[in-house]
């Protein structure tokens, strides 16, 4: 069983909802430890079609237990690389590369490394009331767990580097005209989006949702001749597939198509 963060698979969609509501859903060595063996679940699960992250409560994921960063009475330093590269990092990493969208719902605030796993995420949706605080600077460091990366990427390098320094809070909904998220929802509609994902992702055209997501990932690293020769071979996949000859056989009989993930 789970006891921080909660974890149902359902018609093919995993749905993590991060739970420790308590600590605004912070990040503790359980909660990573529990996240990694959802993540063996989903990676093992063949008829995977998506992943949904939320929080409970009224907080999305504050970042890093600071609880369990109590400074050592005796003044002595620490080595957080090695914290990074064992929990954050594959994570992230792991979320980045499965074959599925990811989709966040964010339920509230997202602080220091739980605004990067909202970034990480390949589509969000944010409650209106929700709001990113760059924290890291707050504490003395610089934004991790892939912050620095998403960050310019999603918003460019000027609004990057305002809120990485200043760690301002960043509302939803100024947030959703940066580009740093998709769409900000009522606050009573948190519900409804969450079911409305999650049916969106277990009727869609898993393969060509993952050939799209593999395909944009790639792109900021690529020439155009480069995206040119991926596209070209995620097309030539996804022209064999069943989906595909049933959103041509649908289009044509004018009906909704019948999507099965293959
Ligand atoms: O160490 C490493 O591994 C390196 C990696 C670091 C990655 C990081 O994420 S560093 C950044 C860590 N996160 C933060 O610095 C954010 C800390 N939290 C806040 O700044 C605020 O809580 C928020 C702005 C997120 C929300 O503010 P507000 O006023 O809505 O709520 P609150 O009252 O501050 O929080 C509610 C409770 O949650 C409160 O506990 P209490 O007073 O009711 O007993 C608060 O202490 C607790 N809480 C919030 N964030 C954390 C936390 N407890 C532990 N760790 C937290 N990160």
């Amino acid at each position: 069983g789970y006891t921080q963060i909660r974890f149902v698979l359902d018609q093919g969609v995993g749905v993590i909802t991060l739970d420790r509501p308590e600590r605004l859903n912070s990040f503790t060595a359980v909660m990573h430890a529990e996240l990694a063996r959802a993540l063996d679940e989903l990676e093992a699960h063949a008829g995977l079609r998506g992943v949904v992250i939320t929080g409970a409560g009224r907080g999305f994921c504050a970042g890093q237990d600071l609880g369990e960063r109590k400074p050592p009475e005796d003044g002595s330093r620490r080595d957080l690389s090695e914290i990074l590269a064992k929990s954050y990092r594959p994570l992230i990493m792991r979320l980045r590369a499965l074959p599925v969208p990811v989709v966040c719902v964010m339920n509230g605030v997202a602080a220091g490394a739980g605004a990067s796993l909202v970034l990480a995420c390949d589509v969000v949706f944010a409650v209106e009331s929700a709001r990113f605080i760059q924290a890291f600077s707050k504490i003395g460091l610089l934004p991790d767990a892939g912050g620095t990366w998403f960050l310019p990427r999603l918003v460019g390098s000027a609004r990057a580097m305002g809120a990485a320094l200043f760690g301002e809070a960043v509302s939803a909904r100024q947030a959703e005209a940066w580009g740093l998220i998709w769409r900000v929802v009522p606050d009573e509609a948190l519900a409804d989006t969450l079911a409305e994902v999650t049916a969106t992702l277990a009727a869609g055209p898993t393969r060509a949702y993952g050939a799209t997501k593999a395909a944009l990932h790639a792109s900021s690293g690529h020439t155009l001749a480069e995206q040119f020769d991926l596209e070209c071979r995620l097309q030539r996949e996804l022209g064999y597939t069943d989906d595909y000859l049933e959103g041509m056989q649908a289009f044509a009989q004018k009906r909704v198509p019948a999507f099965k993930g293959r």
